[in-house]
């Protein structure tokens, strides 16, 4: 399904590069992390091959969009070089393309999304929320040209960012960013239709603060889509008390993106369990819920 070219901006639809997605339900985004370290799936799929079968999978389970990342940015985590990043990902970008399926680069490097593009592909995830004028100067580059972004909201850096985070008002400071950003990338002709925005559950934020934002998430609609990234998350362990490992947090998970998703508003969930959560979400839709931001 290739972008028509559109001037008007239409909400009913999320333009993603080369796709433009009816969001007639929730769009499952599903996680493939080419790393060592990530917090819940740290290695398993670092040769490309394993990549390519853990995506195909994915697309089996009814996958809307897959988000790659060969650099962790869960609390504590080390920097990669940019050599290093490139060295993990560009192999799997170029694998991925016959999946004929929307791929996000989750990358905060200019110039790892810059060769990207140049793979294709058509979804920009910046967990740095676009503050690098290196990354929206990209956005102008034709191969970039109906690409979606999502603009995250993180406080401080990975290594530090869970050391007693503040704020005086948590979400009139992580919504007020977002706005911001977004308003900036508008100026510079991103269309609404493009952009999803992201608070950042777990990146420089406690229990509260996540929690906070969760249930006020539907507020920041206006400026484009919501994005909300739950899955395994710390905030699932703390809330449900469930001591064990993080791929042992489906349950609370699953809650989590229905709530997300059908209270909130969240356009896409960015989930691990692709399977689960789109038996989830059928199932409340055949129960008659739809997307909606009233709870
Ligand atoms: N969470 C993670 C990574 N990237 N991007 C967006 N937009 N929103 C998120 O919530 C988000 C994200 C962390 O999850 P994961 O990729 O599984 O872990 P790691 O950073 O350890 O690779």
């Amino acid at each position: 399904m290739f972008a028509e070219k559109s001037q008007v901006p239409d909400l009913a639809f999320f333009l993603c590069g080369r796709y433009r997605l009816a969001l007639d339900r929730p769009l499952v985004m599903g996680v493939l992390n080419i790393t060592p370290d990530s917090f819940s799936d740290g290695g398993q799929h670092i040769s490309p091959s394993a990549a390519l079968d853990a995506a195909q999978l994915m697309k089996e389970q009814g996958v809307d969009i897959l988000d790659v990342g060969a650099e962790s940015t869960r609390p504590g985590a080390s920097p990669v070089s940019e050599s290093e990043e490139l060295r993990r990902l560009l192999p799997v970008l170029e694998r991925l393309q016959i999946l004929g399926l929307p791929i996000s680069l989750d990358s905060r490097r200019a110039q790892v999304v810059r060769q990207a593009l140049d793979l294709g592909i058509d979804l920009i995830n910046d967990v740095t929320g676009f503050r690098d004028p290196a990354m929206q100067a990209l956005l102008q580059l034709p191969q970039a040209k109906h690409c979606g972004v999502c603009i995250m909201h993180m406080k401080g850096e990975p290594q530090t960012m869970q050391a007693n985070p503040h704020y005086d008002d948590v979400v009139a400071e992580v919504f007020g960013f977002l706005n911001q950003q977004a308003a900036q990338l508008k100026a510079q002709g991103i269309g609404s239709e493009r952009i999803l925005l992201d608070p950042g559950f777990g990146f420089g934020k406690t229990l509260h603060h996540n929690l906070a934002l969760l249930q006020a998430l539907a507020e920041l609609k206006g400026h484009g889509h919501l994005l909300a990234g739950l899955s395994r998350k710390r905030m699932i362990g703390e809330l449900t008390g469930h001591k064990g490992p993080p791929t042992e947090r489906l349950g609370g998970s699953l809650a989590a993106a229905l709530y997300a998703a059908f209270h909130q508003g969240a356009t896409v969930v960015r989930v691990h369990d692709v399977q689960a959560t789109v038996q989830a979400f059928k199932v409340w839709a055949a129960l008659g819920m739809r997307p909606s931001a009233e709870s």
